[in-house]
């Protein structure tokens, strides 16, 4: 299995809810290492461009405002397979749709505010993670 790096958002409904570290334990206790973190209270403009790809879409002034509505944190977890590893333990976007036991179905509660970010590709998990962290940020373990 490949090696990979992948880009995690907590987001601000997850630490609004002190889970942070729930949710980092079911990251670790899946075999995925956080090689680099940060909290963060992201403006219009970082989040804007963070969810670019959405730009157009008729929900995008409403993930953008609650992505500034309180702090996240960003990090970046290595592991095998770890793109598909973390959207696996993740579960599906709509947490009413989330698989039990997933951190969306425990932690979210609407389509809006459901508590994690995960790349969705390898191409994705490069850009993410240059958006947030430089080289030497980053701590290979
Ligand atoms: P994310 O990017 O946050 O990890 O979520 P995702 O890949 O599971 O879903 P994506 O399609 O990338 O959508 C990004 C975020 O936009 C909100 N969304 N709302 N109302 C809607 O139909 C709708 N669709 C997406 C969600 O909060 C989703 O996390
Ligand atoms: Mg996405």
């Amino acid at each position: 299995m490949a090696t990979e790096r992948t880009l995690s958002i907590i987001k601000p409904d997850a630490v609004a809810k002190n889970a942070i570290g729930e949710i980092i334990a079911r990251f670790e206790k899946a075999g995925l290492k956080v090689v680099a973190a940060k909290m963060l209270h992201l403006s219009d403009e970082k989040a804007g461009g963070f969810y670019a790809e959405h730009k157009e879409r008729p929900f995008f002034k409403d993930l953008v405002g609650f992505m500034t509505s309180g702090p996240v944190v960003v990090q970046v977890l290595e592991g095998d397979n770890a793109i598909a590893k973390n959207r696996e333990l993740m579960g599906a976007t709509n947490p009413k749709e989330a698989a039990p036991g997933t951190i969306r179905a425990d932690f979210a509660e609407t389509i809006d505010a459901n508590a994690v970010h995960g790349s969705d590709s390898a191409q994705s998990a490069e850009r993410e993670i240059n958006y947030f962290f430089g080289n030497d940020e980053i701590c290979p373990r």
